[in-house]
């Protein structure tokens, strides 16, 4: 990708329009039962990832919950090995063992996708302490929902990064709601934003329908983090059109609330914008869209055509290196362990290991 300044907003218009197809494309390729386990869409928030995405450098860290399809995309992880980890391919991003909740990819500085809410956060301090313990002026970017941050590790979080002074970048998307629970019913501040001022981090609220916006106030704040570091916070207000997963009918909220929201879409905005200026005509749009569209089933053809991981990596990835010296059954064991017995055997093994170290 380009450096910010030359990033091109036809280029990142076409890229939130890729993400919007492959989330269309998931969902029927959900339904028609090619994915298996939980699948939230993103539907909607596109403005936040993709203007935050075009506001730093490709070597910046990104890190965000399990909404996370699309930060992957906007990262530039292929829709390819997007597409292959939801159908739990060995070509996925996660080599088809994390599904749609756990897209990784190192490369590309994209450090998850994770499930349990906030328990990101303090990973996402963790690789600004990196930053800084090597003198570097990368900045990390954590984004979360307006679920996590009446977690407990989200507080410890942000203490830490204020104290330390990391390099960070919190960035609430706050779609104002956690599962079917409206924000205004768990959560007792007036604004999210107002989180940040109990640790000291400067703290905005941002319009997350609007590209432009998300890309200028994360670039004017991570300018300022690069001089010196330190925590930063934005409450991005945005809005999923879908419900919390596939399996939730979002019954809790009236079709006006999401028609309101569906009329202050990000993409059509942005296209607004473009038309308005001269940049962009409806044939190129349509170009786009459609090139958006043909990238994502060439993805979906490449997931059906790729394989199954092994059976026999089944149990990769699930201990550390060395974990078997410290009293964890080695990997080839665990899957000689099929009965209830063995797997007792197994946790005893972890929790004499933990012992061991505390
Ligand atoms: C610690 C923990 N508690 C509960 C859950 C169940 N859960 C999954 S998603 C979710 C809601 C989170 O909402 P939010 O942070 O606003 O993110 P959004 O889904 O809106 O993107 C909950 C409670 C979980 N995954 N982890
Ligand atoms: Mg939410």
């Amino acid at each position: 990708m380009q450096p910010v300044e030359q990033r091109d907003e036809v280029e990142m218009l076409s890229l939130m329009l890729l993400i919007r197809r492959f989330e269309e494309r998931a969902s029927q390729q959900y339904q028609a039962q090619k994915i298996g386990g939980f699948c939230h869409l993103y539907i909607g928030q596109e403005a936040v990832v993709t203007g935050a995405v075009a506001a730093v450098r490709d070597d910046d860290y990104i890190i965000t919950a399990y909404r996370d399809h699309a930060h992957a995309l906007a990262r530039g992880t292929s829709a390819n090995a997007c597409m292959a980890e939801l159908f739990g391919k060995e070509t996925g991003c996660s080599r088809g063992l994390g599904g749609s909740m756990h897209f990784f990819d190192k490369q590309h500085h994209m450090y998850g996708g994770h499930a349990i809410v906030a328990a990101h956060v303090p990973l996402a301090v963790g690789l600004a302490f990196a930053i800084k313990y090597r003198s570097e002026d990368r900045v990390t970017l954590c984004f979360f929902g307006d679920g996590a941050i009446n977690q407990g590790s989200f507080h410890e979080a942000l203490n830490l990064a204020a104290l330390y002074e990391l390099p960070i970048v919190f960035i609430c998307e706050n779609n104002l709601f956690a599962m079917g629970t409206s924000v205004k019913r768990s959560t007792s501040l007036k604004q999210i934003v107002d989180r940040a001022e109990g640790y000291d981090i400067p703290g905005e609220i941002v319009d997350g329908m609007n590209f432009r916006e998300v890309r200028d106030k994360v670039a004017e704040v991570v300018d300022s983090i690069r001089k010196e570091p330190h925590p930063a916070f934005l409450e991005a207000r945005t809005y999923r059109y879908r419900g919390h997963s596939m399996s939730d009918p979002a019954s809790y909220r009236t079709k006006d609330e999401l028609e309101k929201y569906r009329l202050d879409d990000p993409i059509t905005r942005l296209r607004a914008q473009l038309t308005r200026e001269g940049k962009l005509t409806n044939e190129q749009f349509d170009r786009l869209d459609k090139q958006a569209k043909e990238t994502v089933l060439a993805a979906v053809e490449f997931a059906e055509q790729s394989p199954q991981p092994p059976l026999d990596k089944l149990y990769d990835y699930t201990y550390a290196d060395g974990a078997v010296e410290a009293g964890v059954p080695a990997a080839s064991e665990s899957r000689k362990a099929g009965s209830p017995a063995n797997l007792q055997e197994s946790a005893a093994g972890t929790a004499a290991a933990t012992e061991k170290k505390a």
